[in-house]
Parts: structure tokens; sequence; C-alpha cells
């Protein structure tokens, strides 16, 4: 990857798979009623997939990004909403995640279609450990112990867009911004 000179204005950048309204609802839901009596805990509504995160990048480089992205090819895709799962697994908790499960493996497909694209460029190295399809949905302010939640009933939902973010870290939480969005077809 090419060093960042001091004076390039530099963006915090994730690629996501979006969610549809009605799944994002059913999600908020949940939350509300599963964490009422947990202060120790954020819960998260930016809610997305996360596919892959890229940090910092000038902004001089985003249209390659978008370049690389938009040569992906994008297929809607099912999934079923999963119990939820305190992470990590050993050791003290700091996120509570809904994992999402998939049939035909469209999701993974799409996710290592994406991460080739990317590092296609150069700015973005794919992690060695599995990725796991998740919505985090509660982070812990500290790292603390798993507790029991109440089960999910939120319906299957079709992922039909990924969209690149800038990500900006504020005080009261992230501020996701798109700078571009891939519709599937
Ligand atoms: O919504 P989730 O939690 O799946 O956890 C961060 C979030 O994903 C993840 O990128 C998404 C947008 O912020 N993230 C933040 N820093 C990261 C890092 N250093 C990271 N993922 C991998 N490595």
């Amino acid at each position: 990857m090419s060093p960042v000179r001091a004076d390039e204005e530099i963006r915090r950048l994730f690629v996501a798979g979006d969610l549809p309204v009605e799944t994002r609802h059913a999600v908020e839901v949940w939350q509300r009623t599963a964490f009422a009596s947990h202060e120790g805990l954020r819960l998260n509504h930016a809610l997305h997939i996360t596919l892959a995160f890229l940090g910092n990048v000038p902004q001089a480089r985003v249209p390659e990004l978008t370049e690389a992205l938009s040569q992906v090819s994008l297929r809607p895709c099912d999934v079923a909403v999963a119990e939820p799962v305190f992470l990590p697994v050993r050791g003290a908790k700091r996120v509570v995640v809904l994992p999402l499960l998939e049939r035909g493996g469209e999701l993974a497909r799409l996710q290592a279609d994406v991460a080739c694209a990317l590092a296609s460029t150069g700015l973005f190295e794919a992690e060695r450990r599995p990725w796991l399809p998740h919505l985090t949905v509660a982070r812990f302010r500290r790292p603390g112990q798993p507790f029991s939640l109440q089960n999910v009933n939120i319906p299957g939902f079709c992922v039909v867009r990924v969209v690149l973010y800038s990500s900006l870290l504020e005080r009261a939480g992230a501020v996701h911004t798109p700078l571009a969005v891939f519709p599937a077809s």
C-alpha cells in the first residue's frame, strides 16, 4: 500500500450491504426490548452488513475504489437472521451481533468478489480470519460478560445493494455517509 502524505485529505472507508427498511425497523424493535435493562451497552442504529473495512484512504483514490466496485457483478442475496451471539468468542465480550445465514452462499461470494475488487486497487488487504456475515446490534461500553437475550424473530430479507461508506468518528458514535451506491440486478 502506498504511503499517505501528511497534506492529503483522508477518509475512513468501508463497504457494506444495506438492509431493507422493514428489516431495519424489525431489528430496532427487537433491540429496544432485548437491551432495555442493559445500560452497559450502546445500541447500534447504523445497521449494515460490513463486507470490507478499508480504514484510512486518501480522498483522491476514492474514484478508483468506486470504479473497482462497479465491476463487481451484484446479485440479490437472501439471508436469514440467526440468534444473537456475543463476540469475541473467547474472553470479555465487546459486541452483540446477529449472525446472518444463507443457503446458497451468494452473500459469501459477494463479499469475496468485493474484497477481490478492492484488493486490485492496492488499497485493501483481505482479513485472514473467515468472514462472519452479521449485523452488529450493540457494543459494550466496557468489555463485559454475556447475558441471556430475548430470542429474535426477524424475517429473512434480501440484500439488494452495496454501499461504499465514509465513517466519521464522532464523540456520540460513528457517522456513516454513503459515497457510492451499487444496486444488485
Ligand atoms: O458494523 P460492524 O461492526 O460489522 O466494526 C466496524 C464496523 O463493522 C468495522 O467496520 C464497520 C464500520 O465501522 N471496523 C472498524 N474498524 C475495523 C478494523 N480495524 C473494522 N473492521 C476491521 N478492522
